[in-house]
């Protein structure tokens, strides 16, 4: 670490945290001591060797990967290793105004391009626009209804930017009121603004997107594995009123052969919105969840923060004797807001002790068999004030002392997000908790599942979705989704059906509607369209060992299930400005249709060999195609060297998998999959108790190699036996499995190789060689 020299009057140093991440801190001497970092965790790696130097006047810190210097009127220059320059700040533009607030303007060069921001509104590609980092209950927030929304309810001041090819990374670690200009008024200039606490910034070097992502999951931490019952199909709406309503909609799920692992309690389950209290129209929840559960859907209840203000109501009586609500600044009286249940005071989810006993009170919920719990309203929402939140300088007692609402504003809704989530595992420590958060900060991928909130039923809506969700995915928050058929507004039978298959193959897949809508379960648009969801919905239970496994390199590595192109072709010009298209994983290219009445897409095909997902049909990359595009799918191709599991449909995730697991293989250059099963509900895979492997593909001239490396953990495989499919194979190939020629086993005039084998845990090799 180093000392900056700075203006008088505030004070500079800089730090390498590794040899690809540096932390830039200047502090007003003199001002309030800010709040500990909610975002960033322990920082476990050891520090990496650096040289520091002063040359030519200026300070210099050098780590193997870049160096970061600095000269006396502030200027200052990040560089990689080879000298390219991946930020910099002219003289003076890092420091603090006059009133406080702290400024930091960036060179922006040609052609670079930012990505992320957490929670974002319109294009994928960020420049030119303008991100105020405050977090707001919007109603409907497409461009199209508002253009250039500067907030959403989600604040993660965490950019990734591309120069040339070359990724790098910006977190500026402060959870007041951000406005990030990102060339909007001067092209070549990023300007960023806080209005209170100190610059605090990390900035990762790359120069790979991916070892950006990885280094931010390491400073933030990575999502915790979600159970499984988390990755099957949800069903909301606003609201299921009763419980004859809900039990009625669980059994035409059941009835209709529809897959379905949750169905959502809205605000109307509560008496007169109190929180934690069960309304006269659940007279027996507990019986509710029960006979929920024997047909494989678990229950989820919104919990909103707003305690209504009654004396008669114990939650409140209860908040009020451990002085658990926000002050205001006069700290002698609490905040009263407005939200549903009219006059209501807000937990101080800031204090640990607020945590804890909000926690607690969960019990009322789990006590009746709720599973989850999904957190509404928590930016915090507040109908009483102009601004719909918390008066800024509102006071709350943090971890760190107290502090006014204005310097933590973006932390409520995670502070909220984490006692949910600690209270779960205090009542049921041996189940993974299950959280959905409207409001979160950097670090909530920590918490909670994040959803989208309130879109509308609009096609651009649906467009909007694939950005925001893949910039959501490159700010650290892998398992994000939104609502499918969007909230507002009635939802035409065409756009439900593409909203869903669209959100078939992003993480967090759950249909939800606001009052007054139509009915959009997948049966209420008539018989044909029931058909192609039920379709779609077993093919999303396929994709479900998929979807796990790639949940486990993002809890581990974090790796976004849900990719850019840019993820993976990052030199690739046309990949990087494709808006409507996004990788699962690495072998998953999905091109939703955003259209109505369309018969056919551009798709874009990276530079590779691509196969049709549904047909297999060979694609060579590097160009746009015209694909069709029927009612009952939309374009998907699978990249050759891709290797996708895929299980049978099941109707709930509690029913026990097939223990056939099928592997498709497109055989190309090089392909790599990382294998994970665990129980999916228990936490034992935290000590151990988990099933991986690394499979491997390779074709060579005529020689396709599949190695199942050996399996790790001590959790017992549920896949008896792998169906191999060896995609475009030449006629008459030998196969031979561990060196020994298996008989028979030649591939079809279909191209298609199939295999059956046994399953082991030690590792196997199988080897094709074809053909005539
Ligand atoms: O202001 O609980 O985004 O999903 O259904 C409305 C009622 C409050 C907003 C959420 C929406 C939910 C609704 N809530």
């Amino acid at each position: 670490m180093i000392a900056l020299p700075t203006p008088s009057g505030s004070a500079g140093q800089i730090e390498a945290l590794a040899p690809d991440l540096f932390r830039l801190r200047l502090e007003r001497q003199g001002a309030p001591p800010s709040p500990a970092s909610a975002a960033v965790i322990g920082w476990a790696e050891p520090p990496p060797e650096t040289a520091a130097e002063r040359i030519g006047g200026r300070e210099c810190l050098a780590t193997e990967c870049g160096v970061f210097s600095w000269d006396r009127r502030g200027a200052w220059q990040l560089s990689d290793a080879q000298g390219f320059e991946v930020f910099s700040a002219g003289p003076g533009a890092t420091g603090f105004s006059s009133e406080g607030a702290a400024n930091l303007t960036l060179d922006l060069i040609e052609h670079e391009a930012l990505f992320g921001l957490g929670e974002v509104t319109g294009t994928l590609d960020r420049r030119g626009s303008v991100r105020e980092f405050w977090n707001i209950d919007v109603l409907g927030h497409a461009p199209a209804i508002h253009p250039a929304l500067p907030s959403l309810y989600v604040s993660i001041p965490m950019a990734l930017s591309l120069r040339h090819g070359r990724a790098a990374g910006l977190f500026w670690d402060n959870p007041g009121r951000q406005r990030w200009d990102l060339g909007a008024t001067v092209p070549d200039r990023w300007s960023l603004k806080a209005d209170t606490g100190p610059i605090d910034l990390y900035l990762f070097l790359g120069p790979t997107v991916e070892g950006v992502l990885q280094r931010y999951s390491q400073l933030t931490g990575t999502m915790p594995m979600p159970p499984e019952w988390a990755l099957g199909y949800h069903q909301s709406r606003y609201s299921y009123e009763t419980q004859a309503k809900v039990e009625a909609v669980a059994r035409e799920f059941r009835r209709r052969d529809l897959p379905c692992d949750a169905l959502y309690l809205d605000i109307h389950h509560m008496e007169g919105y109190r929180v934690f209290t069960v309304g006269a129209d659940f007279p027996k929840l507990a019986s509710m969840t029960r006979k929920l559960r024997k047909q494989g859907i678990r229950t989820v209840a919104i919990v909103d923060p707003g305690v209504k203000d009654d004396p008669a109501f114990p939650v409140f009586q209860r908040g009020l004797q451990r002085h658990a609500f926000v002050r205001n600044a006069d700290a002698a009286s609490d905040v009263v807001g407005e939200v549903w249940p009219g006059p209501s005071r807000f937990p101080d989810f800031l204090n640990p002790e607020v945590r804890a006993w909000w926690g607690d009170e969960q019990r009322t919920l789990l006590d009746q068999g709720i599973d989850g719990v999904w957190n509404d309203m928590n930016e915090p929402a507040n109908f009483a004030r102009p601004d719909k939140t918390l008066p800024p300088e509102a006071l709350h007692q943090t971890d760190s002392g107290p502090q006014p609402h204005a310097s933590v504003h973006n932390l409520y809704g995670q502070a909220m997000a984490q006692a949910s989530r600690e209270g779960l595992l205090r009542h049921r420590p041996e189940e993974r908790p299950f959280v959905v958060t409207r409001a979160g900060y950097a670090g909530i991928q920590r918490q909670a599942i994040v959803w989208t909130g309130d879109t509308s039923s609009h096609w651009d809506h649906l467009r909007d979705a694939v950005p925001m969700l893949l910039n959501l995915s490159l700010s650290g928050v892998p398992f994000c989704g939104g609502d499918v058929g969007g909230f507002l507004g009635n939802v035409s039978p065409e756009l439900f059906l593409r909203w869903l298959q669209f959100a078939a193959f992003t993480p967090f897949f759950r249909n939800h509607s606001n009052l007054g809508t139509r009915d959009q379960e997948p049966w209420a648009f008539g018989p044909e369209l029931e058909g192609i969801a039920r379709e779609t919905l077993r093919l999303r239970y396929q994709l479900i060992p998929l979807l796990y496994s790639l949940s486990h390199r993002a809890a581990t590595a974090g790796e976004p299930l849900m990719r850019p192109l840019l993820y993976h072709y990052t030199n690739d010009p046309v990949a990087v400005a494709c808006n409507s298209q996004f990788l699962l994983g690495r072998d998953l290219l999905v091109a939703p249709v955003l259209e109505p009445g369309c018969p056919a897409r551009s798709v874009y095909l990276p530079n590779e060999v691509w196969y049709d997902f549904w047909t297999g049909q060979r694609q060579v990359g590097g160009r746009s195609i015209l694909a069709e595009t029927p009612p009952d799918r939309i374009p998907v191709y699978v990249r050759a060297g891709g290797i996708l599991p895929l299980t049978e449909a099941r109707n709930s995730t509690q029913e026990p998998p097939s223990p056939t697991l099928t592997l498709h293989l497109w055989p190309g250059p090089e392909g790599e999959f990382h294998w994970y099963e665990d129980d999916g509900i228990s936490r034992r895979h935290e000590s151990g108790e988990v099933h991986t492997r690394l499979i491997s593909l390779r074709r060579q001239g005529r020689t396709t190699r599949l190695h199942l490396g050996e399996a790790e953990g001590t959790f017992r495989s549920r896949v008896q036996n792998w169906r191999l499919v060896f995609w475009d194979m030449p006629p008459k190939a030998r196969v031979r499995i561990d060196g020994i020629l298996r008989k028979g086993a030649t591939s079809d005039e279909a191209e298609l190789l199939v295999i059956d084998l046994p399953n082991r845990s030690s590792a196997m090799e199988v080897t094709v060689v074809g053909g005539a």
